[in-house]
């Protein structure tokens, strides 16, 4: 990645957790099916104070709940800031976007699916019919509301033809502040982004890019900061990356990611507020932080007696980067079926104040790891190893309760 020389055009991240993110099938294995309107404002609060202040919402048209949930949101937001944009998902129909319009949004981030697959199993215009449609809606809003902020995406722009893309963008581009280049099936490589980004922006060099990733091969963090390195202005993110299937680039990733590109990428953000936010979305969801995003205590445990070993000595070895930044202060080494004498050892002296020698240690790890069948949801390494030591009567290490506070812990 630190390869590719950085065009910096970028302007930030906008949060479409309230729109893609409650497209999320997580919210049905949660059985949460939507956030409520306190969860809204509990994640948007959140992200307002982590420096996020472009957010993407549903058209007014999706539902009077959630046309609803935004009018209280909004009044929320603009109490505490003017330095906000909200923008409504909307289709290229005169009547969302008027709706849109009405209910006090900032801007409206149209969209159209324009590949062979949209003409016949979408919305089924062809091409000449959708650019009869699209381009006197764009013209319209631009010119009844000339200080709108108006985003246009060909929906799955990785697999639509790049003649077909300038063909409708080079008629709209006077007209609109952003252009959309949304992977929505998740198909584009790093690659690919960077080509694409770099054409369109010398295409159009005055007008901005938005690229938003869904992660079917697992790419969308990887492809998001090919797109900021390659001159995109904005990318779109959720907390987790939730959105639909397999969801889009997580916002924390996101700037986990461009921080280790350049710092400056993530100024205007709290980065420390990261490990917190996703807390804060498990403690709505009733669920773990997920184990693959970077930002989580997942990604500071340690199982592996070898790793275990090494982390007790410095953290260096099994560490690249320390997540403290980015609010995880803690590691964890968890005691289990692969731990070594080493962690046995540090453990049971530094915990339970047990005087084990060395040679000791490495005798009762033979022993637990011949026992580590027993180990499971009913009984926990811990009880597994404290049974064993309880036979062997060794002697305690006398520890005052003053000298406890004293002590750092380090893991
Ligand atoms: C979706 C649409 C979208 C829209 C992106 C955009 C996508 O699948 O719900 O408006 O630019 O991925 O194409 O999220």
């Amino acid at each position: 990645m630190s390869k590719i020389k950085l065009t910096n055009n970028f302007k930030g991240i906008i949060d479409t957790t309230l729109r893609d993110g409650q497209q999320s099938p997580l919210l049905f294995d949660t059985y949460t099916y939507r956030f409520s309107l306190d969860d809204k404002l509990t994640l948007v609060k959140g992200l307002l104070e982590s420096g996020v202040r472009m957010f993407e919402f549903f058209a007014p048209v999706v539902s009077d709940i959630e046309r609803d949930d935004f009018a209280s949101i909004q009044s929320y937001i603009r109490s505490k800031t003017d330095d906000v944009m909200l923008l409504a998902h909307c289709r290229c129909h005169p009547a969302d976007i008027e709706q849109a319009l009405d209910a006090g949004f900032d801007g409206i981030n149209l969209y159209i699916g324009i590949t062979e697959h949209a003409q016949k199993y979408s919305h089924g215009m062809n091409f000449s019919e959708i650019k009869d449609r699209v381009i006197p809606v764009i013209k319209e809003a631009r010119k009844n509301n000339p200080d709108l902020y108006i985003r246009f995406s060909v929906e799955d722009a990785f697999r639509t033809d790049l003649t077909h893309i300038y063909e409708l963008y080079d008629s709209i581009w006077e007209y609109v502040n952003t252009f959309g280049m949304p992977d929505t099936v998740g198909i584009a490589t790093p690659t690919m982004v960077y080509d694409r980004v770099t054409a369109l922006k010398k295409r159009y060099p005055t007008v901005d890019l938005e690229c938003h990733f869904h992660n079917d091969r697992g790419y969308s963090l990887v492809n998001a900061t090919t797109a900021v390195l390659a001159g995109a202005s904005y990318i779109d993110t959720s907390i987790w990356g939730m959105a639909e299937r397999s969801g889009i680039t997580s916002f924390t990733g996101l700037l986990f990611n461009l921080f280790q590109e350049d710092r400056a990428l993530c100024s205007k953000y709290k980065i420390e507020l990261s490990y917190p936010l996703n807390v804060l979305m498990a403690s709505i969801l009733k669920y773990h932080v997920p184990y693959n995003e970077p930002i989580s205590i997942t990604n500071r445990t340690h199982t592996a007696g070898v790793h275990q070993n090494a982390m007790i000595h410095n953290k260096c070895m099994y560490e690249a980067v320390d997540l403290a930044d980015f609010g995880v202060t803690k590691n964890q080494l968890l005691l289990g079926p692969l731990s070594g004498w080493n962690l046995i050892y540090y453990f049971l002296r530094e915990f339970h104040f047990i005087d084990i020698s060395k040679e000791q240690a490495r005798e009762i790890a033979q022993e637990f790891k011949m026992s580590a069948h027993t180990i499971g949801r009913g009984k926990k390494p811990e009880a597994v190893l404290l049974e064993l030591v309880r036979q062997k009567n060794y002697q305690k290490i006398p520890v005052q309760v003053r000298d406890l506070k004293k002590r750092i812990e380090h893991f």
